[in-house]
């Protein structure tokens, strides 16, 4: 396969930060951390993703601002473009050694998200999306599950942690989704959930409450594989809100109609 110069940087980057990864999880799951304990060591380890990204970001188109969820906001002299980035999305996952999270690279030109890469290091996959170039995994081009039949849907949610969000809207949301579909799922990381719709595995995914660099490479994701994706009203911005309803067109709508009265 064929891709841009822009897709092979961001792959590049995208693959040397999961090597760090992977090497940190193989220290977790056989126990070796540091006595400061586990989740010291993962924050350490998602610090040190974030700073190879932005190095081979940066190197490879200096100027371009840079957001992660690291270091916040580094200013760039080209205004027009920003990196969107997470270095370790599912970080909960992957201090349980539970091999579900990925590195998640987008970027925006004055505000619309062009090109996205989601990589789980722990099992090699692989996505990309390019603006009107289509969605991939691993060279496989990608397209949206057709399903029009909620109560064979299976879909995804995501839950907010301890001390976060609104617990009884989310029960809410799963009681009302658990009576009209074929299976409900909680994987943990958001840019997998998305690249997962975008592949046809889920047909379907929602989640309050997020942050840009989690939506940022998702979004592009969904929208080359011909799937439709908004905030919680149908008609609003994920990336703009920090909420996400996503699904092909007919998923997505009623995921609307349910979800927003609640
Ligand atoms: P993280 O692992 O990078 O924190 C789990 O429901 C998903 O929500 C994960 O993608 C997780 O990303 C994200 N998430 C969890 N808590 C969050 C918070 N307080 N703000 C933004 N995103 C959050
Ligand atoms: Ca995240």
């Amino acid at each position: 396969m064929l891709y841009s110069a822009l897709i092979n940087v961001m792959v590049k980057a995208a693959r040397r930060a999961g090597r760090s990864l992977k090497r940190d999880l193989g220290e977790i799951e056989h126990l070796q951390v540091s006595l400061k304990g586990p989740a010291n060591f993962v924050s350490l380890a998602d610090k040190r993703a974030e700073e190879m990204l932005y190095t081979d970001l940066a190197k490879a188109r200096p100027g371009y601002g840079f957001l992660g969820e690291e270091g916040g906001t580094r200013e760039g002299a080209d205004k027009t473009h920003t990196w969107i980035v997470d270095p370790l999305d599912g970080t909960t996952n992957f201090l349980h050694g539970i091999p579900q999270f990925a590195i998640s690279i987008g970027l925006a030109r004055e505000g619309t998200v062009i090109a996205g890469v989601i990589y789980n290091p722990a099992n090699d996959e692989l996505y990309i999306a390019e603006r009107g170039k289509g969605a991939f995994l691993n060279d496989q081009r990608l397209r949206v599950a057709g399903r029009r039949k909620l109560n064979e849907c299976v879909i995804a949610c995501g839950l907010p942690h301890i001390g976060r969000g609104d617990h009884e809207q989310s029960r809410r949301e799963m009681a009302e989704l658990q009576n009209r579909v074929a299976g409900l799922r909680r994987f943990g990381a958001a840019s997998l959930d998305m690249a997962f719709v975008a592949a046809g595995r889920l047909d379907g995914y929602w989640e309050r409450n997020l942050q840009p660099w989690d939506i940022a490479a998702g979004q592009i994701m969904v929208r080359e594989a011909g799937g439709t994706i908004s905030g919680m009203l149908g008609n609003d911005d994920a990336l703009a809100t920090g909420h996400v309803i996503c699904g092909n067109e007919f998923v997505h709508g009623e995921l609307v109609k349910i979800l927003k009265p609640l």
